[in-house]
Parts: C-alpha cells; structure tokens; sequence
C-alpha cells in the first residue's frame, strides 16, 4: 500500500493508523502547493480533488477521504480493535465521531489556515470551534478515548486535528481534558513513529 501525504495534515490519521496496525505501507510525499508527489508525479492524476490523504492499494484502487481510509485500513486487521465490527451499534457510533470530527473540527478548522481572511471572519469559525471544544472537554473529561477505554481511528484522527492549534495560537489550556487527550495520546510508540516520518529532516 502507498499512502499519499503532506506533513502537518490530516493524512497524519491515516498514517498513524497504518503503524498501530504495523502494515506495510510506503510513504509519499506530496506537495500540496505544486500538487507533485515527490518522485515528480502530477499527484492530481492519482487523486482528481488533489488534496491529501489517498491510499493506493495493492490492487490499484485509490481510495481518498480520510474517515473511509482509516475505516479500511482497521478493518483489515479487525483483531487490534480500532473499529468495532462494521453493522454494529459501536461501529455506527464511531462513525458519528469520524463525522464530527470531518464536519466540526477539521473542516471547522480549515479556514484558520487561511492567511487571506480577515481576524472578524475568522472570530466566527473560532467561537463555533471553541464550542466543539466545550463539548469534546464534556465528553473526555475522566476518559482517556474518545469512544471509552481503548485507542480508535476516532482518535487518531482527533488527534491529528486538534494538534493544528499550535498554528493558530490556540491556547488549548483552556480545555484541560483536551490537554491530557493530547499528551497522552502523543506518547503511544505509534504516533512518535508517525510523527518523526513526517519531521523535516
Ligand atoms: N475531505 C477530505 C479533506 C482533505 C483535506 O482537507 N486535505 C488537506 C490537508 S488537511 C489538503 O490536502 N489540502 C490541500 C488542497 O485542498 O489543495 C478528507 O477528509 O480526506
């Protein structure tokens, strides 16, 4: 498998996924600016929407989007637990979490990495995030997982979003169930490994 991605972006779900599950897989690199995967590929002709993450299976199949990537992927080795069961009540609400994640705080998100609007325009995405905030800080408060006791893809993901904070001086002490999330989740073996393969050499 080839998993198709840019540092400091949501393909960092994907990619942490891919070493809990201890899958071989090849890294490429893309440059989200010139759209060139880094062995010179046009990376438009690989993923037409031209954002990343995309997996390329053994089969040729490309698949994009991360919550789909990253239910593939732990379905492929259903036995280490990242998703429950697909058709089951926990998997159905995992998939409420992936959505949430999507919807409310990566692409509620998104628009503070945009250096063309105004500090008023993005007042708005920040007090609807900050409310997300509330809620995750309600819901992690005594929990150390987004669906109860054992590491998901939810929070793989959770997790990859929440670290973009630090680019928009986020101060997430503001939220100290968000805080410990965050730090415990940095320490797991995979996410480390994850997160120096993407560090610029
Ligand atoms: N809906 C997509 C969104 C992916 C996405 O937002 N990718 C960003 C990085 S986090 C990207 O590559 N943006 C570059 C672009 O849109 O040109 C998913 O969930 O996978």
């Amino acid at each position: 498998m080839k998993l198709y991605y840019a540092p400091n972006t949501c393909s960092l779900s994907p990619h942490i996924v891919l070493r809990e599950l201890e899958l071989e897989f090849e890294l490429i690199r893309v440059d989200n600016k010139s759209k060139l995967t880094v062995d010179g590929q046009d990376y438009r002709t690989i993923n037409p929407k031209g954002y990343v993450a995309a997996l390329e299976l053994e089969n040729g199949q490309i698949l994009t989007e991360g919550p789909a990537i990253v239910q593939y992927l732990a379905d492929l080795k259903p036995e280490r637990e990242l998703a429950p069961p697909a058709g089951s009540w926990e998997r159905l609400r995992l998939q409420e979490w992936l959505n949430f994640i999507a919807t409310e705080i990566h692409a509620g998100s998104a628009p503070l990495f945009n250096t063309t609007l105004p500090e008023t325009t993005k007042d708005i995405f920040r007090e609807k995030l900050f409310k997300r905030f509330d809620f995750l800080q309600d819901t992690l408060a005594g929990r150390t997982c987004l669906t109860g006791s054992s590491f998901s893809i939810a929070d793989a993901y959770l997790f990859t979003v929440l670290g973009w904070c630090k680019w928009f001086s986020i101060e997430l002490h503001n939220w100290p169930a968000l805080l410990a999330y965050q730090a415990s989740v940095t320490l797991r073996p995979a996410v480390q490994a994850a997160l120096r393969a993407e560090a610029p050499n």
